[in-house]
């Protein structure tokens, strides 16, 4: 049995730290990581969890130093690399080798004749690309992929581009994310963002989090639960497996609880849902409160309900008819538990209710998050200090790239305004998502597949299809900083376009320019590299779109070279076609950047029925096939994303490895395996199709029976390109049907 830690932080995460300095020869001296989310400094290319006010000298955390570390290594994939091996063969390569070359030094194009990438000039670079793209035989033959690191900059000019082209074929990350939170907080209250500040959490007296593990992915925020622990809140986990971050918690530099060997216990309530059961224990928890109501008003809050409301009445009437046996059932918890927690919920003045990707993921992701409001909505918990709905988003600036129009689904006001601005006629139709992108690469429908960052063919679902799908592709374009699977699993033509890390200083036109981020919260500030670019052939993001907007539309209508030459160019366009960026450029030069406007967070609604709307949505059938079981696939303590930092995980007590499979102890001597067993985990989709990944190790696990997890992306073979969430499209990472083969 795998040694589970149950705690977060402490001298784990400092030696930890320490080992990715050395790894990568950060230089004695080197000031970058004090730099790191500070006022005049750069944001942290990690998560987008916000900055304080006023940060610490300090403001990072363990996988912000290997995000940063990642970026800032000494090592190189240069020319001669790619000259001494073959695609093929570097295609043999797992992702960490790929990654672990370095940072890209030259722009690459793929020469079929030797199958080696070799260097090329950035002049033939755009041009190749032009040429290409101006003989499609319509623009909806191109996808523009983004993913969440980009900044607003270079967002709002991909996005410019790619309307010009004539397409709104825009997947990004975004859709395998969040999309689920940005399609059911849009119905219910008309807006996807986050409707809490980190100001909110002081004042809280309730945090629920669901489906979240900010050990691994948000550690800055166990600085906000440890402080509202401190002060009495009560914080309350919904999770299968009990994560270490959500148990207690020593901030590594808090040098006195570092001494003393001190930690603070994070939830003060902790409940071990089925994998998929949250919509049903969520729904239990109103249902003890409707029925509470009937004898004690206070439980709701009526003047709420009254004034800002809508579907109240038909809620209320879906939860009463919902029999208790099924959402127990389906929860996988006691009537005791629910009970608790819904006394925790009414007992609290305000409350938050967090959540990540345990909640969107799923067939009902979109209702996941729709039943999370309403449970806000029955106490008003929406739009007053101390409570809100905080979705707590992935990428560093996932947030921000919508805000720019990296959308599949633009809204008129937006292209409008977009067209008054530059003198053009947007595309009307929606374009691809990331699903439907890869289905129409597969049958031949998309032919040009460009991405800003991202490593597309790792992240994304049913990797075969995708593989194929993407070698289908006439021509296939990486804007990247390191190699990876996308660029070895490539179109006709292939280009590799290096580009500026965050860290890094971006000179135009002889000045040093900033870029800006939105956060989880909504804080729009301005990030300033400040390091020696990994290489002088570099360019930044948005030079790059620019240089290739410069040869695709040589007549106009945009100056791209007058807007990259001083990024206060693109911010003043920016602030002429989105709302809530008047004064852009003076107001990102207050220390922690300015506020969007959240209508939200006013009680302003601004939805069809000018209310909070209460969503009535059947509850999933999450049933599995007698002998199968639900398979959620996560990131370990040693990855961001597709990115491998190393193997393991420490806060789960792997060591040296990623090919395991966390499984009840139960289930495991029913299928008759052990920990020195070797299985294939085979899914089983809609569609009939013979997925597998072989050669997991399986772990005995505190998971509820019946569940079982594995790490992304090495499970993304399991995931049917079918398999995905109700109306946001995203891919079922979270529940897998699969059944086990013994392999010895
Ligand atoms: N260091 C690091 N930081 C990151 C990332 C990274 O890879 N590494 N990725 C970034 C990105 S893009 C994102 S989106 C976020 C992701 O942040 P998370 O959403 O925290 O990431 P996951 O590893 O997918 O973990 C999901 C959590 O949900 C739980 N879970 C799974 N299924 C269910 C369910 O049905 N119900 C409930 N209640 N829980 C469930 C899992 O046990 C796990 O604890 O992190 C961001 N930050
Ligand atoms: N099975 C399964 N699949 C999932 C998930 C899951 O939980 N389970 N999670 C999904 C989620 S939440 C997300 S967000 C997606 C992530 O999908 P992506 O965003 O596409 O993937 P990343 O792994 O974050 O991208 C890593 C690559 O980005 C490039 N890169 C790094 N920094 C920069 C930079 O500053 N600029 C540029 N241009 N490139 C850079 C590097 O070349 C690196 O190889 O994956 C999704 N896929
Ligand atoms: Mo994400």
């Amino acid at each position: 049995m795998a040694e589970q830690k149950t705690e977060a932080g402490g001298w784990g995460a400092l030696n930890s730290s320490l080992h990715f300095l050395r790894r990568e020869s950060f230089l004695k001296g080197n000031a970058t990581l004090f730099r790191m989310n500070q006022p005049r400094g750069f944001d942290c290319p990690g998560c987008a969890w916000p900055d304080p006010k006023n940060p610490s000298p300090t403001e990072f955390c363990e996988n912000g130093v290997k995000a940063l570390t990642y970026e800032t290594t000494t090592k190189r994939a240069t020319p001669e690399l790619f000259a001494k091996h073959t695609v093929t063969e570097m295609r043999g390569w797992d992702d960490f080798t790929l990654e672990n070359t370095g940072r890209l030094t030259h722009p690459m194009t793929y020469n079929p004749d030797t199958d080696r990438y070799e260097a090329v000039s950035w002049d033939e670079a755009f041009e190749r690309i032009a040429r290409h793209l101006r003989s499609l035989g319509s623009p909806d033959d191109a996808a523009f992929y983004t993913s969440g690191r980009t900044s607003n900059e270079a967002a709002f000019l991909y996005q410019l581009l790619g309307r010009l082209f004539g397409t709104n074929n825009f997947p990004d990350c975004s859709n395998m994310c969040h999309e689920s939170s940005g399609v059911g907080m849009g119905e219910s209250i008309a807006t996807g963002k986050g409707t809490v500040t980190l100001e909110d959490f002081e004042k809280a007296d309730a945090i629920f989090v669901f489906g979240q593990n900010p050990g691994t992915n948000h550690p800055r925020m166990l600085s906000e639960l440890e402080k509202a622990s401190k002060r009495g809140a009560r914080i309350v986990s919904f999770n299968p497996l009990k994560e270490a971050g959500l148990l207690n918690f020593t901030h590594p530099q808090n040098a006195v609880d570092m001494l003393l060997g001190r930690s603070t216990p994070i939830s003060s309530h902790y409940y071990q849902v089925q994998i998929g059961g949250d919509m049903a224990a969520v729904r239990a928890m109103a249902k003890f409160i409707l029925e509470k109501a009937e004898s004690d008003r206070s439980v709701l809050d009526h003047d709420f309900l009254e004034r800002h409301t809508h579907g109240f009445e038909e809620y209320r009437r879906l939860v009463a008819e919902t029999p208790w046996e099924v959402l127990l059932e389906q929860s996988g918890l006691e009537r005791q538990q629910i009970q608790e927690a819904a006394e925790v919920y009414f007992g609290a003045g305000s409350v938050i209710c967090c959540w990540a990707m345990g909640l969107t993921q799923h067939r009902h992701g979109v209702a996941n998050i729709q039943e999370v409001v309403n449970l806000l909505l029955l106490r008003g918990n929406i739009g007053r200090p101390g409570a809100g709905a905080c979705p707590v988003r992935g990428h560093s600036n996932v947030q921000g790239d919508r805000t720019m129009g990296i959308t599949e689904e633009p809204k008129e006001e937006f292209l409008a305004s977009l067209e008054k601005e530059f003198g053009f006629t947007a595309p009307r139709h929606h374009g691809f998502s990331t699903v439907h992108t890869i289905k129409a690469m597969a049958e031949g429908r998309v032919g040009f597949f460009l991405g800003m960052g991202g490593n597309f063919a790792s992240a994304t679902p049913d990797s075969d299809l995708t593989w194929q799908a993407l070698r289908r592709c006439g021509m296939t374009v990486h804007v990247s900083t390191h190699l990876n699977r996308s660029h070895v699993v490539h179109g006709a033509a292939a280009l590799i376009l290096p580009c500026l890390g965050r860290s890094e200083a971006d000179i135009q036109a002889g000045s040093r320019q900033s870029v800006t981020v939105e956060d989880s919260m909504s804080m729009v500030h301005a990030s300033t590299g400040i390091n020696r670019p990994a290489s002088e052939h570099l360019k930044s993001e948005p030079a790059i779109i620019a240089g290739i907007g410069a040869k695709l539309f040589p007549n106009g209508p945009v100056d791209w070279n007058y807007l990259v030459s001083d990024y206060d160019h693109i911010r003043e366009c920016i602030e002429s076609v989105i709302p809530g960026f008047a004064d852009y450029n003076k107001r990102i030069q207050q220390p922690g950047g300015f506020h969007l406007p959240n209508p939200p967070a006013n009680r302003e609604w601004r939805t069809s029925t000018g209310r909070a709307n209460f969503i009535s949505n059947a509850l999933p059938r999450l049933s599995v096939q007698p002998g199968h079981l639900r398979l959620m696939t996560l990131r370990s303590h040693n990855q961001y994303n597709t990115t491998i930092y190393d193997s393991g995980d420490r806060y789960r007590g792997i060591t040296g490895e990623r090919r395991v499979l966390f499984l009840n102890a139960d289930d495991m001597r029913e299928l008759g395996l052990t920990e020195k067993s070797s299985v294939t985990i085979r899914s089983h989709a809609a569609d009939g199709r013979e997925r597998r990944a072989p050669e997991f190790r399986p772990i005995a696990y505190s998971i509820p029976k019946g569940c079982a997890a594995a790490y992304y992306p090495e499970t993304n073979v399991l995931v049917g390109i079918d398999e995905h969430a109700v109306k946001s499209h995203t891919p079922m990472s979270k529940f897998i049907e699969v059944s086990l083969e013994l392999e010895r």
